[in-house]
């Protein structure tokens, strides 16, 4: 495996990648070299067919405090359009396979974002999330203000993005941002247990249901059910699907492929 300056990449179990972001000192603040590493790390994983799904955590004590505040700073304007940053942002969004999160600590700013470019969080249940950008001037700006009011609806979006105000991990919950609590000390088992639980079904299926769920926030219903469709006729062609059925019939185990 590569090394890396901002995190590590590690097998998790059969079939999971972990990364966790690796800045302590700087509360996993996300500079553009982890941003790159992470980028690097799930374009690898995209194309390795050993690989069906990722847990993203920040360790034990923060997930991460968000952007690189000092990086920030350096920014002009010419820097701010020239920024390589959303480029990787883009390739952490376009990932195709399931991304876990496991929250332990501060989720802000950037660090939010992330926790919500993946599929599913799992929280501890002193985790805080917040959207602090205001208080520096900005905005969210990788996918913020567009993904938090999709998890959670305009009012708790529009109070955490405006005011700046945090949120705890029993709200966060409540109003859809996370899937689940555990104990902090359980987070990344938890995490790492859903992720092997997802990697152990049929994978061709995994992908399709990702990528239709999330179109969900792109299209109306209309074209989204179009688009299921389309998904389940493509699964139909699989041997998964084949074998899926047939061990429900039999009443085994099935043993699925990847085909
Ligand atoms: N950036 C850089 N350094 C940070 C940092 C950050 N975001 N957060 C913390 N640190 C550093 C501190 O400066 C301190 O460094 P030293 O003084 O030890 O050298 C060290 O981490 C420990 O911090 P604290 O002493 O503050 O630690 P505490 O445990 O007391 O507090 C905290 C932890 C996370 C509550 C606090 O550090 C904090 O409030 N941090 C800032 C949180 C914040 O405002 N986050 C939003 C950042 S703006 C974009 C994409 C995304 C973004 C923008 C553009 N594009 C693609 C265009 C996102 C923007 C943001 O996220």
């Amino acid at each position: 495996m590569a090394d890396f300056e901002d995190i590590v990449v590690e097998h998790a179990a059969d079939h999971v990648l972990q990364i966790t972001l690796n800045r302590p000192k700087a509360r996993n603040a996300l500079r553009t070299n982890l941003l790159r590493e992470i980028a690097e790390t799930l374009d690898a994983a995209a194309s390795d067919d050993a690989l069906r799904a990722v847990v993203l955590t920040g360790g034990e004590k923060v997930f991460a405090a968000g952007a690189d505040i000092g990086e920030l700073a350096a920014l002009d304007l010419k820097g701010v359009v020239e920024d390589a940053r959303p480029g990787y942002w883009q390739r952490i969004a376009e990932f195709p396979k399931p991304i876990i999160a496991a929250v332990n600590g501060y989720a802000l700013g950037g660090g939010c974002e992330l926790a919500m470019h993946a599929d599913i969080i799992i929280a501890a249940d002193d985790a805080q999330f917040g959207q602090p950008e205001i208080n520096l001037g900005i905005l969210p700006g990788a996918g913020g203000t567009q993904r938090l009011i999709r998890a959670v609806g305009k009012p708790l979006a529009m109070k955490m993005v405006l005011a700046g105000e945090w949120i705890d991990a029993r709200t966060a919950l409540t109003s859809g941002l996370v899937a689940e609590l555990t104990p902090r000390e359980a987070t990344i088992e938890r995490a790492q247990a859903l992720a092997a639980t997802i990697a152990a079904k049929p994978p061709m299926a995994v992908r399709q249901a990702k990528d239709v769920l999330l179109k969900a926030f792109d299209t109306g219903l209309g074209a989204g059910l179009r688009l299921e469709r389309q998904a389940f006729t493509i699964l139909a062609a699989t041997e998964d699907r084949q074998e899926g059925l047939s061990a429900f019939m039999e009443k085994r185990k099935p043993e699925f492929k990847g085909r």
